[in-house]
């Protein structure tokens, strides 16, 4: 990956108090919040802020996507693998307007993103100027704040506080929309200050400690007691602290899609993924323990099924941040607001140690259900045509676990996500909560610079591919390592699926033509390859995972390969179905 920057450097805060201009200043606010790189694109209201950074190349990284959409996907990427803030910069008008899918996106899926836009001169607000458009109402719904800065006195402490509200308690995208004229405007610069406290946010609330004891009571008379688990745990920095919980309390645990890789896959007390195509015994069994203990998860209807036949015979214990969680979807019997990294160690020290033996029993009868109906035979189908599960399953014996999976939307996401295995955290970037097709490409690229030293493999449909392609152009110029994994079943597959089993098999426009992917990708000066058949199928895989740089492989797999175990739209996660 090319790199302009050498060292991190120190943020060049000056000591006493000088003049410069706003977009000096907010460049100034992105080194003081360790801020390395950006993704973005250029544009006529956003011009001082460009121009500025051309004098701060060795301390600021700027990645030139090749649309708005590919360069937000990129910043949830980053900040999805990196632990920290991702942050874009795009123009008014329609580079701003092109952020809005990657805002609602990272919105739904508590992604810390900073994006800054230009807007028009302050004098030209609301007169339909060229460019001009009200992204402070449009992102309104899909931001966690913005704000529309006009003075470039206001830029230090709004940029800090941006950056705190993206980071702290639920994280999210803000947005910070910028005139002109206070990007060129002088002003009288205190240097900058971090934000700690904001009036009336409450990022993070004081425990209250009855709770956490009324929690522990449950958990200690519970018979068969059960914890989900969302991505709360991997945002809360909390992964021990959550190992060490469930480990001590010795209760069967799966995941949600987003609390994926938080725990090993083969923790011993790792029961699977929840949801619509998740795993048998967690989607089963929900219905059947006495205390259901969800930790940083938020009963996300996917992952509920049908809400009024959802674990009604349990005691719900809900360990959230975010108090606008609580009794959401489902009515909590003790509610546990705070952040989990603190809430879990509370309850741990307060729990007995157990082990349930028998019922652990059940989760392993059901998984083992699963592997003979439906695993088994996608892994080992006896046609001709590859498999996706059997795909993945290469792919795991090639990278033990250890790659960062980033998927786009449908069957292929359900496959890589039920399949794929993962050692270590922050290793599934997928698209949760808004289901984006176009999410993986970009945002695999931002996932490389947040973990540069990691291999990132994109799985990624025929059909999702091609709706942010473009970024090939990025990957070509940056020299991104990224491995593109294209799962081609020339079908919007997972329209065509539920068209199959809900619509009489009415195939309405599902039928996608393809060009060659692999002569797409030449043409950026990626290299690629093509396979269908089993006996290419490991080295192919291996030939693009030990490449040097990007490369693309196209598997052709079977055109109505479905995706089963499977919940039905409006059924109850008990009514789950392995074919
Ligand atoms: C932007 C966007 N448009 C439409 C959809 C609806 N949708 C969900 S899955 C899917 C099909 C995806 O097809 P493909 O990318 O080929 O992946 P496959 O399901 O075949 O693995 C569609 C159209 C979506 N999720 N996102």
């Amino acid at each position: 990956m090319q790199s302009t920057l050498s060292q991190p450097q120190k943020a060049a805060l000056p000591t006493k108090t000088e003049t410069i201009s706003g977009s000096k200043a907010v460049l100034e606010a992105l080194i003081a919040e360790g801020v390395k790189t950006i993704f973005g694109y250029p544009g006529g209201a956003i011009m001082p802020i460009y121009d500025a950074l051309y004098d701060y190349s060795d301390q600021l990284e700027h990645i030139l996507v090749r649309h708005e959409q590919g360069g937000i996907h990129a910043a949830q990427g980053y900040a999805r693998t990196s632990g920290d803030v991702g942050v874009v910069f795009a123009t008014s008008g329609p580079g701003a307007t092109n952020l809005v899918t990657g805002l609602a996106d990272a919105m739904i899926d508590s992604t810390p993103v900073v994006a800054i836009t230009g807007q028009v001169f302050a004098h030209l607000l609301g007169t339909d100027a060229f460019q001009e458009t009200d992204v402070i109402n449009i992102t309104t719904p899909v931001t966690k704040w913005n704000y529309q800065v006009t003075d470039a006195a206001e830029i230090p402490a709004v940029l800090a506080k941006a950056f705190y509200i993206a980071r702290t308690g639920r994280p999210g995208p803000v947005l910070i929309d910028i005139t002109k004229n206070a990007q060129l405007q002088l002003f009288e610069y205190e240097g900058y200050k971090k934000c700690d406290h904001i009036r009336s946010y409450r990022p993070k609330p004081n425990v209250r400690k009855e709770y956490v004891e009324q929690a522990a009571a449950l958990i200690n008379e519970a018979k068969q007691p059960f914890v989900i688990f969302g991505q709360g745990v991997i945002l809360g920095k909390a992964e021990k602290e959550f190992i060490a919980f469930i480990e001590k309390a010795g209760i069967p645990s799966a995941w949600t899609i987003m609390g994926m890789s938080a725990i090993p896959t083969d923790h011993p007390l790792g029961v699977g993924m929840l949801g619509m195509h998740g795993n048998y015994g967690p989607n089963v069994l929900t219905n059947e323990c006495d205390v259901l203990i969800a930790v940083g998860m938020r009963f996300d209807d996917r992952v509920t099924g049908r809400l009024d036949k959802y674990a009604k015979q349990a005691k719900v214990i809900h360990l959230d941040i975010d108090p606008a969680e609580i009794d959401k979807n489902v009515k909590t019997t003790v509610p546990v607001w705070g952040d989990c990294k603190e809430t879990l160690p509370m309850l741990t020290e307060l729990i007995e140690p157990k082990v349930y033996p028998q019922w652990l029993q059940r989760f392993r009868d059901y998984a083992q259900q699963e592997l003979e109906q439906c695993i088994q035979p996608e892994l080992h189908p006896t046609g001709e045509v590859l498999t996706m599960g059997e795909v993945i399953n290469t792919l795991n014996e090639l990278t033990g676990g250890d790659a960062i999976i980033v998927t786009d939307v449908g069957q292929h996401q359900m496959v890589a996500c039920r399949y794929a295995n993962y050692n270590q955290t922050k290793s599934n970037v997928t698209s949760g909560g808004l289901g984006t097709m176009g999410f993986a490409l970009p945002a695999a690229i931002g996932a490389k610079y947040g973990d540069p030293k990691r291999t990132v493999v994109a799985v990624i449909g025929d059909g999702g591919f091609q709706m942010t392609l473009q970024e090939l152009g990025t990957i070509m110029q940056f020299d991104v390592d990224v491995k593109i994994l294209i799962l081609n079943n020339e079908f919007l597959g997972m329209v065509r699926q539920w068209q199959q089993l809900f619509h009489d098999r009415r195939y309405s426009f599902v039928n996608i033509t393809s060009p060659d992917f692999v002569q797409v990708a030449k043409g950026y000066h990626i290299d690629g390859n093509s396979v269908r058949e089993r006996k290419d199928l490991k080295q192919a895989l291996s030939t693009m995972l030990n490449h040097k740089g990007a490369y693309l492989l196209e598997v052709m797999v079977g055109k109505e390969n479905n995706v089963f175990p499977m919940v039905p739209q409006g059924c109850s996660v008990a009514e789950i179905r392995l074919k």
